[in-house]
């Protein structure tokens, strides 16, 4: 039977830690709100549906290349015996990279920490990965960073550490963030540990915005929920039906931007995070980056931050990197 260790029910998608998130983003000019908190149970959800919308080819391209590199990134990565997994969502994509449970084993893991900020997901990916493979399986329903420290902490010496970022994750990180936490991932690994991480790639503008603006309106929905959470957790008074979902590539920057437009102008009361404010009519709330790289500048972005590059992975039409990488 595989033992099952549940981490601290620190809910991040409610309480005091959203509260300080949402004041600190929302007062920026413009205002923003936090990514992370697009995450709430239903929020979950909805980025599970978006991952099998046509329009939406990151989680398929990753898929992909995963399913037919099992064996490889497993070597690429040195074959650690610990795996961190950072915002790990529903666990289907290290499911894939595990293979079947009833396979023969082509890895050396036995055991792995899921990080993530939806406690959902969580449980839901603790029950795939674990339930039928003879592992440990952790989960930490933390920030990244709380998560991958508090995970790395527990290695025992002669082990070694696998962390992996995967979905393009690292998407949501401006450059700076990027860097500053690779550097941060690279702090907590020894010479020789592994990084694998995704990253998806510039293509056209077209694609990009039926990827971010999809014609059932799932993204919509997603971005719009993040309103629904903030009223439901802080008792925020977001009039929902007044906004508009907006999807930009920003060229200049490489990424894409999701916006919150007020059609009306409105006031905001969000009582437990200490706010009041007057939304204008046509005012912008960001509410997420996506950065899309190149495989070169992905790859420098790495090394600067004392990784080196072991093996990468492009699918055919060219949409998604998938990289391993070690610590020097
Ligand atoms: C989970 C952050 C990789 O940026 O593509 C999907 C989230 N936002 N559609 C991404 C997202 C809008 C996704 N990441």
């Amino acid at each position: 039977m595989t033992p099952l260790v549940d981490g601290p029910a620190a809910d991040l998608t409610s309480g005091a830690s959203l509260a300080a998130d949402v004041r600190h983003y929302l007062t920026q000019t413009p205002r923003q709100l936090p990514s992370r908190a697009l995450y709430d149970t239903l929020g979950s959800a909805l980025f599970d549906a978006i991952c099998h919308l046509p329009w939406y080819p990151v989680t398929r391209a990753e898929r992909r290349l995963i399913a037919a590199n099992r064996t490889g990134i497993f070597d690429a990565a040195g074959q650690p015996s610990r795996l961190i997994e950072l915002g790990c969502g529903n666990g289907e994509k290290l499911d894939l990279l595990l293979g079947p449970s009833d396979e023969p084993r082509h890895n050396s893991v036995h055991h792995i920490d899921l990080v993530d900020v939806s406690p959902s997901a969580l449980r839901g990916a603790c029950r795939l990965i674990g339930e039928t493979r003879d592992l440990v399986v952790e989960t930490h329903p933390l920030r990244y960073e709380d998560g991958l420290v508090r995970a790395a902490a527990a290695r025992t010496p002669g082990e070694r550490l696998c962390v992996m970022f995967l979905g393009s994750n690292i998407g949501n990180f401006d450059p700076p963030g990027a860097a500053a936490f690779l550097a941060t991932i690279r702090a907590v690994l020894l010479p020789g540990d592994a990084l694998v991480i995704g990253a998806d790639l510039v293509k056209p503008e077209s694609e990009l915005l039926l990827a971010y603006d999809d014609p059932l309106g799932v993204t919509a929905a997603f971005n719009k929920n993040l309103l629904v959470h903030l009223n439901r957790e802080l008792d925020a008074t977001f009039d929902v039906t007044c906004f508009t979902h907006r999807a930009v590539w920003n060229a200049v920057a490489s990424r894409v931007e999701m916006h919150l437009v007020s059609g009306v102008t409105q006031p905001v009361e969000i009582p437990k995070a200490g706010l009041s404010f007057q939304l204008g009519a046509g005012e912008m709330i960001w509410t997420e980056s996506s950065y899309k790289y190149e495989v070169v500048g992905f790859e420098a972005a790495l090394r600067r931050a004392g990784f080196s590059p072991a093996r990468h992975w492009i699918d055919r039409e060219g949409q998604f990197l998938l990289l391993a990488a070690r610590a020097e």
